[in-house]
C-alpha cells in the first residue's frame, strides 16, 4: 500500500565552499570539517522530525552545493526548478531536476527569469517571492503563471538589506511569521501575526518549520527565547559554518510530501 513521507534531499558540503558566493559578509575561514558534521547534525534534525533524508553528492565545482532550497520550488502540485541568480550556481540545477523528476511535475524556470527558492515562501496557497538581487521580475511573472491554475496567488515583496526573502520572514507556524522588519516591509504580508527579531540579531529570521518542529541557529539566543515565550519550541543546531557562506537553515533541504 502506498503511503506518505515528507522527503528532505541535501547536498554534500563541496570541498570548494570556500569560494562560494558572498554579498554581505566578509570572506572568512569556513572549517570544511566542522562545516561536515553540522551538517550531519541538520540531517539528523530533519529525521527526528520525520523526514527520510537523501543527500545528493556535491563537486568541487559547485561550492555553494549545500544550499538547495535555492534551486527547486516544491508544491505538491509540481516542481519549479530554478535559474539561480548566481551564475556560479547553475551548475547546480541538473542533480535537483533528476532527484525531484520521480516525485513530481517540473517546470523550468526560462531566460530572462532568474529566482533564488531563497526568495520563495510558501504560505498555503499564498506566495511571497522576494525581489532581490537573485530574483527578477520575469522569474516572478514564470512563476505566477505557472502556479495560479493551481489557485496560489504570488505576492512580490521587495527586500533590502539581506541576501533573500527567508532572510528577512520566514513561518514558524500556520499564521505566525518570524520577521526581521529592517529588511522587509511587514505591510506586504497581511494577515499574520508577526514575532521580530532581537534587534541585536538581525540575522536571526531564518527557521525551518517541519512537521512538528521548529529547526533553529543555536546562534541566535534572544530570539529564541522570543519565540519560546510565545509558544514556539524549537530544536536548536549550531549552523555556524554554513553562516559564513551567507546560509541558514530553510537553504540546506528541500522537503516535500513524497509517496513512501
Ligand atoms: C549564495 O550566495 O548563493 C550562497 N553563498 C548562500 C545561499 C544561501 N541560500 C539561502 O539562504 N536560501
Amino acid at each position: 500500500m502506498i503511503g506518505h513521507v515528507l522527503a528532505a534531499i541535501t547536498r554534500d558540503i563541496s570541498p570548494a565552499m570556500a569560494s562560494c558566493e558572498l554579498t554581505h559578509l566578509p570572506r572568512t575561514p569556513i572549517d570544511l570539517d566542522r562545516a561536515r558534521a553540522q551538517h550531519r547534525d541538520y540531517e539528523r534534525a530533519l529525521a527526528e522530525a520525520g523526514c527520510r533524508v537523501e543527500r545528493l553528492p556535491a563537486g568541487p565545482d559547485m561550492p555553494d552545493a549545500v544550499f538547495v532550497e535555492d534551486i527547486a520550488i516544491v508544491l505538491d502540485e509540481l516542481a519549479i526548478i530554478t535559474r539561480p541568480g548566481a551564475e556560479s550556481r547553475r551548475v547546480e540545477v541538473p542533480a535537483l531536476a533528476a532527484a525531484l523528476e520521480p516525485h513530481r511535475r517540473l517546470r523550468f524556470i526560462a531566460a530572462p527569469g532568474t529566482v533564488d527558492g531563497g526568495d520563495v515562501l510558501v504560505c498555503g496557497r499564498r506566495m511571497f517571492v522576494g525581489v532581490s538581487s537573485r530574483t527578477n521580475a520575469e522569474a516572478i511573472a514564470e512563476i505566477r503563471q505557472i502556479v495560479a491554475p493551481h489557485g496560489y496567488t504570488v505576492c512580490a515583496v521587495r527586500v533590502r538589506g539581506c541576501l533573500h526573502l527567508k532572510s528577512a520572514v520566514t513561518a514558524v507556524g500556520d499564521d505566525t511569521l518570524l520577521v526581521n522588519p529592517q529588511w522587509i516591509a511587514t505591510e506586504s504580508l497581511g494577515g499574520f501575526r508577526f514575532i521580530e527579531v532581537d534587534p541585536a540579531e538581525p540575522a536571526a529570521a531564518n527557521a525551518l518549520r517541519v512537521g512538528d518542529a521548529v529547526i533553529y541557529p543555536s546562534a541566535f539566543p534572544r530570539t529564541a527565547e522570543r519565540l519560546a515565550r510565545s509558544g514556539v519550541k524549537l530544536r536548536t543546531i549550531d549552523a555556524s559554518e554554513v553562516a559564513k557562506a551567507e546560509g541558514a537553515v530553510t537553504c540546506c533541504s528541500v522537503i516535500f510530501e513524497a509517496e513512501s
